[in-house]
């Protein structure tokens, strides 16, 4: 397979940092396509933790090209502190090479993201604030500026200075907020610039070339189908396409070059920020799987929502995605429960419903159905064949195959490299 996408199928955090990381080894090219500094992946090599935001998970191999797509909103400055930090640690700094089309993440972005946040009332999102949503905005207003203006010394003083202007009325009419100031965001910017120009070029042409050379490419996504702009819990959703779609539209590569998408799947279920989820256990179990899966958002912190496997949503991402494979993750998080539950199916006024409700107010009601697995009270970190996974674990992981309807790829049983099982 040359080219393969990997996507997250729930609300986030499933570990596709870690599923990239171990299909990277087989990779020459690691892209992400969507989203930014929102994401955080973690991934564990050798007892290290590494929690990459913007920067593809290959760079922690040697040689493997890490690219930043045309679909993400990329922010300079935490990519140069990423990319200090991993020489800190260590990691060689392989090439990595950044759109020319990409969005760039600019100070009113972040801060327009906390104080539009801050007055929402009730439709508050819940978002990282790292002014993801503003920026694509800017993007569809057609007011963003881009890599290649960000490089382009004169484009960048022009439009910076005509589009901060409308940014200042805005801050003072909606906020009443002080005016940001021009000298110093163009000098700020001015340095990213000077550091990054080398590595800014036409990435949909590189990787289309390196497709017709049968180069190996792994897509990145970032957060997950249930918050995919259209296809999420609309409104309570980030600003991208996550899906595997987004690779399209968000590398510049065409469907037909799409070799194989792999959905990433919580072997039970996260969520941070607002909006509704069906299988949340705001309860002991909860409590239980937060502290036993240390379920804290890995950008800001924020302790994550936690409950069982929501089957009908992954059942979702596996059409909405084509997923030809699920990597089951965190398996190991459910070693010591005596009872497992699964939602197969959801009920709305007394019936069961057969789609994924796009009404908000509709899928805030449904009532999930369960069904109740025995636990299989066994550590099943150090396993490394699928089967020798304990037979009460086989029937779980059949049946969330069954109701999704994709078959098992990966298991994941502890964060490591050496902690995965091939299945297929
Ligand atoms: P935004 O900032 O505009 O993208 O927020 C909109 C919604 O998308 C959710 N979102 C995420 N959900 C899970 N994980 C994410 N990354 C971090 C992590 C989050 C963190 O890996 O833990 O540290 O809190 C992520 N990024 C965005 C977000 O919660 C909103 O619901
Ligand atoms: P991502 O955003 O989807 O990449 O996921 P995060 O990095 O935000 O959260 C997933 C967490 O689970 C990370 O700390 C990973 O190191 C960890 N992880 C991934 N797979 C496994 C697994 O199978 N078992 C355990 N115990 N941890 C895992
Ligand atoms: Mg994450």
């Amino acid at each position: 397979m040359s080219t393969v996408v990997v996507t997250g199928t729930q609300w986030g955090d499933e570990g596709k940092g870690k599923i990239v990381d171990y299909l990277a080894e087989q990779a020459d090219i690691v892209v992400r396509y969507q989203g930014g500094s929102n994401a955080g992946h973690t991934v564990s090599v050798e007892g290290k933790e590494f929690k990459l935001r913007l920067m593809p998970s290959g760079i922690l191999y040697k040689g493997k090209r890490c690219v930043v797509g045309d679909g993400v909103v990329f922010d300079p400055e935490v990519l140069l502190n990423e990319v200090a930090g991993l020489k800190k640690e260590g990691v060689e700094i392989a090439d990595y090479l950044i759109s020319n089309r990409a969005q760039v993440v600019m100070p009113y972005h972040r801060l327009m993201d906390g104080l539009e946040e801050d007055s929402r009332g009730q439709l508050k999102i819940g978002t990282t604030k790292r002014g993801i949503g503003p920026c694509y905005m800017d993007r569809d207003r057609r007011i963003g500026i881009r890599m290649c203006d960000l490089i382009d010394d004169e484009t960048f003083a022009e439009k910076l200075k005509i589009i901060l202007e409308i940014k200042n009325r805005e801050l003072e009419v909606l906020y009443n907020h002080p005016p940001l100031d021009y000298e110093k965001i163009l000098a700020e910017y001015r340095g990213y610039a000077d550091r990054l120009r080398p590595f800014v070029l036409d990435t949909p042409s590189y990787l289309n070339n390196a497709v017709k050379n049968g180069e190996k490419i792994l897509f990145e996504g970032a957060q997950a189908t249930m918050l995919d702009i259209d296809y999420g819990t609309y409104p309570y959703v980030t600003a991208s396409h996550p899906i595997s779609g987004g690779v399209c539209v968000g590398a510049g590569i065409g469907p037909k070059k799409i070799d194989m998408t792999v959905g990433v799947v919580k072997a039970y279920c996260t969520r941070v920020g607002e909006g509704p989820f069906p299988t949340e256990q705001l309860n002991e179990t909860g409590n239980q799987i937060r502290n036993v899966g240390h379920e804290f958002g890995t950008v800001t912190g924020r302790p994550r929502r936690t409950g069982w496997l929501d089957g009908c949503v992954v059942k979702y991402a596996g059409y909405i995605g084509s997923l030809d494979y699920l990597a089951i993750t965190r398996l190991d998080i459910l070693d010591h429960f005596d009872e497992i539950k699964m939602c197969v199916a959801y009920k709305y006024n007394g019936k069961i419903i057969d789609e994924m409700p796009a009404n908000l107010r509709i899928f805030g009601k449904v009532e999930p159905v369960y069904e109740t697995f025995k636990g299989w009270n066994t550590d099943t970190s150090s396993i490394k064949k699928y089967d020798d996974l304990p037979e009460q674990a086989k029937v779980y992981l059949k049946r969330i195959s069954e109701v999704a309807d994709v078959k098992i790829g990966f298991v994941s049983v502890g964060p490591n490299r050496n902690q995965t099982i091939v299945c297929a």
